[in-house]
């Protein structure tokens, strides 16, 4: 048995890594239930964030929910039910119902609004949450708060205005912010390679004099502890840390998506090859801290939990035509 206890060097306790192992598999069992429910025709769309399960616990772990501003991108379901989301409300957002607490139905999928967990909505126009986030980190900052923002992006997100404007605009006023990509190489279909001159995402913090470190995405305890630092160096007021965070999309970008026709089958099998699941799982079956067949359950138990809850929410109440168009324009009554 091998002995490589990285979390306790941490301060994580054995049952906070199981319990970010489950929750990893949680996020997977919905991605996968979420596509079949798009592929039996009782969904419309979706957007799974297969693959990065553990960049996203790694780094959710870091923050406070309800006290943290969190300006989280489409695929950052483990992210969210890390927070504190769960996953019959995510399925209330994938069947548009009145009662989807992101939108009332009336956002795409996933793109997630929690006012509780100060979790701010998104619009699907890539990269606009950065300088949200700043304007989060501002406010603040003016109000006497020690909350951080943190900003979760892909690397498409990058080749933005909007991403520099934050990053230079965080820089200047060492703001609070924690600028975390989730590189996995690809903007739909165009590679990395082909929208950015320079190999890495982190070496573009130098240019807004705050750090930039790369990380390995698919480990959840590397993540935890660069986002660990830099949360605390944006409470003790040292300024923004950019994250770049090495992943991979195992599956397509969206249910509308055919990766085939850019991703080599080679390239994809390699990523799956390191699957963050499978690798977190052999660390905690290897340190003795969860067993062969409890491995097993937990596969089991988190698929019949989100079934369930996906059946639930197929249930759920719908959205009526005669509310359908309400928050989208101002309204007679000014609301
Ligand atoms: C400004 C803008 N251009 C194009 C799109 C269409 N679009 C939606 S997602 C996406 C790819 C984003 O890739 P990335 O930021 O790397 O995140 P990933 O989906 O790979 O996680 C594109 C081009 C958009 N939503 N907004």
């Amino acid at each position: 048995m091998s002995k490589d206890l990285s979390h306790q060097r941490l301060e994580l306790t054995d049952d906070d890594v199981r319990r970010m192992y489950r929750l990893m598999l949680t996020a997977r069992a919905v991605d996968e239930r979420a596509l079949v429910l798009v592929r039996q025709g009782k969904t419309q769309f979706t957007v799974g964030g297969q693959g990065h399960e553990a960049a996203q616990v790694g780094a959710a772990w870091t923050l406070r929910p309800g006290v943290d501003w969190v300006l989280p991108y489409y695929r950052d379901t483990a992210l969210v039910l890390t927070l504190g989301i769960s996953t019959y409300e995510i399925f209330l957002g994938e069947f548009a119902k009145a009662d989807d607490p992101g939108s009332g139905g009336r956002q795409m999928p996933r793109h997630w609004s929690y006012p509780r967990l100060r979790i701010i909505t998104a619009s699907s126009v890539v990269a606009t949450q950065l300088p949200h986030a700043v304007g989060c980190a501002l406010a603040a900052r003016l109000a006497g708060e020690d909350a951080v923002a943190f900003v979760s992006f892909g690397d498409g997100a990058v080749s933005k205005g909007d991403f520099h404007e934050a990053l230079s605009f965080a820089g200047i006023h060492r703001l609070p912010v924690v600028f975390f990509c989730e590189n996995n190489y690809y903007a739909i279909s165009v590679p990395f390679s082909q929208q950015s001159p320079v190999a890495s995402v982190a070496d573009r913090a130098s240019a807004y004099g705050f750090p930039g470190v790369s990380v390995d995405g698919n480990d959840p305890l590397a993540v935890y502890e660069v986002t660990r630092k830099a949360v605390q160096r944006a409470r003790q007021g040292q300024g923004p840390t950019l994250i770049e965070a090495r992943t991979y999309r195992l599956g397509p970008h969206t249910s509308n998506d055919d990766d085939r026709r850019y991703r080599s089958r080679a390239e994809v099998e390699e990523w799956h090859a390191k699957d963050p699941l499978r690798r977190f799982g052999d660390y905690l079956i290897s340190n003795g801290l969860l067993s062969e067949t409890e491995a097993q359950e937990w596969q089991k138990q988190t698929h019949d939990e989100v079934a369930e809850a996906a059946n639930r929410a197929s249930m759920a109440p719908e959205l009526t035509p005669d509310v359908a168009c309400r928050f989208v324009y101002a309204e007679e009554d000014g609301r």
